[in-house]
């Protein structure tokens, strides 16, 4: 593939301004070595935006946020909007991870609202989509996984950069993972997807990541699938020392 991979680390609901101190060390294995191939992103709770937006700077680490909300602002209490990440140093953010379509109950057409929010914002969203375990025994991973993709994906993503992220719900912060084989069919299947929709040379620019449960011992073999364009990485992300193995994974 010649679409330049992204690794991005989900700190979920983790990280207190003493967890600086782990993007400080990532920064400094990141500049030290030589230049990852990756693409770099560090999506921190919102608290740590702006701090890891400027911290990162320097060193090629681009921000992320975890989620926002479909207007820009409001009476909305609690809620984040995507100008508000985007004025935070932002240039990316996670939506319909299934943790809030579980926890939120966010269906695909809210993310999919979510999504052109952001796009609107100028952020790039990471939309992920997945099947759980039921899902996958019952033999319909790959229906489901297409029926997100159609609902979740908004139509104006022909006109701006999205990222797909292929997190099966099962494997999730488990230390399961699919087969390398279960998930170059599960890639491969959404690369058709996105071709079908979006065209040939659109289809084919849209990165897709893997994600769930990827660490240091299984990146590289999972890197190195065809139309896995990079990672979604949560638990490992945590520690600097294991996000530069996995970034220089690739
Ligand atoms: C999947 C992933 C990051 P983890 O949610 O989004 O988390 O790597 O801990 O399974």
């Amino acid at each position: 593939t010649t679409i330049s991979p992204l690794i991005a680390g989900n700190w979920k609901m983790n990280g207190l301004s003493q967890s600086l101190e782990e993007l400080t060390e990532l920064a400094q294995l990141l500049t030290t070595g030589e230049a990852p191939r990756a693409v770099v992103v560090v999506c921190p709770p919102a608290t740590l935006l702006s701090a890891v937006a400027a911290q990162g700077a320097s060193s090629g680490i681009m921000a992320g946020g975890q989620d926002c909300h479909t207007e820009a602002s409001g009476a909305h209490t609690g809620d984040i909007s995507a100008y508000m990440l985007a004025d935070a140093g932002a240039q990316f953010v996670i939506l319909g991870h299934s943790e809030r379509r579980a926890s939120h109950r966010e269906t695909d057409d809210l993310v999919r609202a979510k999504a052109e929010a952001a796009m609107g914002a100028g952020l790039k969203p990471i939309i992920c989509v997945g099947e759980t375990e039921e899902e996958r025994d019952a033999g319909r991973a790959e229906a489901v996984v297409a029926g997100q993709l159609a609902g979740s994906i908004p139509d104006a993503a022909s006109q701006h950069e999205v990222i797909v992220a292929y997190e099966p719900v099962w494997a999730i912060g488990t230390g399961r993972t699919p087969s390398n084989d279960d998930i170059a069919k599960m890639h491969a299947s959404i690369r058709q997807a996105l071709v079908e929709r979006f065209g040939e040379e659109k289809g084919n620019s849209i990165r897709i990541l893997y994600g769930g449960s990827m660490k240091p011992l299984n990146a590289r073999e999972i890197l190195a699938i065809d139309n896995v364009n990079g990672g979604l990485v949560g638990g490992a992300s945590l520690l600097a020392k294991d996000f530069y193995t996995i970034i220089s994974a690739v």
